[in-house]
C-alpha cells in the first residue's frame, strides 16, 4: 500500500482550526501523510492581543529537510510565510527539492484580524514564489491586493483577476468567492479555460480557517495523484461540508470542522 506524503509550510494558528493545525487535520481526513515546517506563531496574549512569533531561517529550513530526506514529499502548501526574508528562503528550499504538486496559499490577513503577510512581502511573494506553484488559491481580497487594485466585486472582476495573476506564472489560478453575495462560486483557470466552482452559501460567520482547509484539501488531492480539476473539485466538496458543520467555541470567529466530510458531509453523498 503507498501512502502519499504532504507537507506544509505554514503558521501555526493555537487556535487549532487554521493554518498548519488545518492543514494536517485536513490531510489526515484525506488519507494523506502530513508533515510540518513552522514558520511563525500565530497566538492571542491575554494583555497584548494578536501577536505573530515568528520563527528563525535556520528553524524553518531544518523542518523542510527533516521532512524532504527523512520521509520525502508528493506534495507541499504554503501558507502564512510573513516575511521578505521567509518568502525568499522558502522559495529557494521549492526550487531546490523540485517539488511539482505546489500549492501557494497567498495568506495576507486571518479571520481573526492577525496581520499574516507584512506589506512590503507582496512583491518577493508575487516574484519568487508564485511563478513556482501549480495552483495559488487568493480569496477576493488576496487577489485585489496581489493585484494592487481597489477591490473585486463579481464574478466578472474574478475572472479578470485570475487571468492577471496567471501572468504570474502559476499553471493554475483558483479565485474564491467567499465574499460573493448569493452562492459561494470559485473560478478556476488554467490560462485557457475558466471554470466556475459553485457551492450552496451557508449562513454562517465561523469560517476561520476555511482558506487554509480548502488548499490543504486541494494538496492532498494532488499528492494522491489526481489532476488538478479533480483535486479542487473534491476540496471544494470537502471545504463545503466543513463549513456547513463549522464550530461556535468559546468566542472569535469559529472554525471550520475538518471531520465533517467523512462523517456527514458531500462524501456520503458520493459514495451513494
Ligand atoms: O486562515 C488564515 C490563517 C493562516 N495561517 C495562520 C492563521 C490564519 C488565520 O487565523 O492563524 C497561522
Amino acid at each position: 500500500m503507498t501512502i502519499y506524503r504532504a507537507l506544509s509550510i505554514a503558521g501555526s494558528a493555537a487556535r487549532g482550526g487554521a493554518g498548519i493545525q488545518a492543514d494536517i487535520k485536513t490531510f489526515q481526513e484525506l488519507d494523506v501523510f502530513g508533515m510540518t515546517a513552522v514558520t511563525a506563531i500565530v497566538a492571542s496574549h491575554p494583555e497584548k492581543g494578536n501577536c505573530v512569533y515568528t520563527q528563525s531561517i535556520e528553524a524553518i529550513e531544518a523542518q523542510f529537510y527533516t521532512a524532504f530526506h527523512d520521509i520525502g514529499l508528493d506534495a507541499l502548501k504554503t501558507g502564512m510565510l510573513f516575511s521578505n526574508e521567509i518568502i525568499e528562503r522558502t522559495a529557494r528550499l521549492l526550487a531546490e527539492s523540485q517539488v511539482k504538486n505546489i500549492v501557494v496559499d497567498p495568506v495576507i490577513i486571518g479571520k481573526m484580524g492577525s496581520q499574516l503577510l507584512k506589506d512590503d512581502a507582496i512583491e518577493m511573494m508575487k516574484s519568487k514564489l508564485i511563478p513556482q506553484a501549480a495552483i495559488i488559491t487568493p480569496n477576493m481580497p488576496e487577489a485585489a491586493r496581489l493585484l494592487g487594485i481597489p477591490e473585486i466585486t463579481s464574478i466578472s472582476e474574478m475572472k479578470e483577476a485570475a487571468a492577471e495573476l496567471h501572468k504570474l506564472g502559476p499553471a493554475y489560478v483558483l479565485v474564491k468567492g467567499g465574499r460573493l453575495k448569493g452562492p459561494a462560486i470559485d473560478i478556476l483557470y488554467d490560462g485557457q479555460t475558466f471554470k466556475q466552482l459553485g457551492a450552496d452559501r451557508i449562513a454562517t460567520i465561523h469560517t476561520n480557517g476555511a482558506g487554509c482547509t480548502y488548499s490543504a484539501a486541494i494538496t492532498a488531492e494532488l499528492a494522491k495523484g489526481k489532476t488538478m480539476e479533480e483535486a479542487v473539485k473534491k476540496a471544494k466538496n470537502f471545504i463545503t461540508a466543513a463549513i456547513r458543520h463549522s464550530i461556535a467555541f468559546k468566542r472569535g470567529v469559529g472554525p471550520t470542522y475538518h471531520a465533517a466530510y467523512r462523517k456527514y458531509g458531500e462524501a456520503a453523498k458520493e459514495e451513494q
